[in-house]
């Protein structure tokens, strides 16, 4: 592959998005390429991912605005879908996602960002959906996520100005869950996807996914939902060794990684 590496650190998959001479701008071959690398994840031995970019002074740019300026309606609805399926596969891919987010994080990749499940970034973090002032609308989910994570007020703050916001903004709004110094992110992401790791992976698994579907629906639906996702994982590996574990009082048997029993 050309713009994406992919590097396995004992159950944590690390994907850099790897084109630093356009600040990681996300054209077709990079979306492309992500989404191959996406499948090519082995889901018996990884336990969460971490995105980042490459450099020290961009996580993503945006969208490709060369590739995108040529584009007819047609074109641009392709394109449109072919990074929209990319993001949703993130999205709900069966493993947590950390964002890494290490300078700028621009519309498109704002956007990627805010398709992992948890955002951590450098200090020279820049966080804005700058497409207004592009004359298009954010296309990549952003008028979506945002305004789910944010709320709406904020949102439509930052989507109708088009103004930038560093990562002690982002942190104080929420977009972020905690900003370090950048030569300490990638220890921290790592960390907190060891964390992840430790866990019983089909207990954290159907977490995501009950959050992430609990979302979309009324209270009611919701519980059932979190319901299925509860009993799914008794009789497994994981729930009788968590368990057992804690009943036999064994403090370093409990510590240990319950051995990984994929489903
Ligand atoms: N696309 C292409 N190239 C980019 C880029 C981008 N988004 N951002 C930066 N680059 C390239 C620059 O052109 C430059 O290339 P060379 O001239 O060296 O060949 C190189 O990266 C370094 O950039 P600068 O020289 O500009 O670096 P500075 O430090 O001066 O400025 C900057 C950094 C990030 C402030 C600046 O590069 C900038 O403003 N970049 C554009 C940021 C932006 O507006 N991003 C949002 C893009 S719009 C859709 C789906 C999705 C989308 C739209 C529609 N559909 C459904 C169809 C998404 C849209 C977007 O993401």
């Amino acid at each position: 592959m050309e713009f994406i590496t992919y590097e396995q650190d004992g159950f944590v998959g690390v994907i850099t998005i790897n084109r630093p001479k356009a600040l990681n701008a996300l054209n077709s071959q990079v979306l492309d390429e992500l989404n191959e690398t996406l499948d090519n994840v082995d889901l018996d031995t990884t336990r969460a991912l971490i995105l980042t970019g490459a450099g020290d002074k961009s996580f993503v740019a945006g969208a490709d605005i060369g590739e995108m300026s040529t584009l007819t309606k047609a074109e641009g609805e392709a394109f449109g879908k072919k990074g929209n399926d990319v993001f949703r596969k993130l999205e709900t891919f069966p493993l947590p996602v950390i964002a890494a987010v290490n300078g700028f994080a621009l519309g498109g990749g704002c956007e990627i960002s805010m398709s992992c499940d948890i955002r951590i970034c450098s200090e020279n973090a820049i966080f804005g959906q700058p497409e207004v002032g592009l004359g298009i609308t954010p296309g990549f989910g952003g008028t979506q996520r945002l305004a789910r994570l944010v709320g709406a007020g904020m949102a439509k703050q930052m989507i109708y100005t088009a103004r930038n916001i560093k990562a002690d903004e982002a942190y104080r709004i929420g977009l972020v869950n905690a900003v370090y110094p950048a030569e300490e992110l990638m220890e921290q992401a790592k960390k907190m996807a060891g964390g992840i790791a430790a866990n019983a992976p089909i207990a954290v698994r159907n977490c995501k996914k009950a959050i992430n579907d609990g979302l979309q629906v009324d209270m009611d639906q919701a519980i059932v939902i979190e319901e299925k996702l509860f009993g799914d994982c008794f009789e497994t590996e994981d729930q009788k060794a968590g368990m057992g574990n804690f009943l036999e009082k064994d403090k370093e048997k409990k510590l240990k990684v319950v051995p990984f029993q994929n489903k």
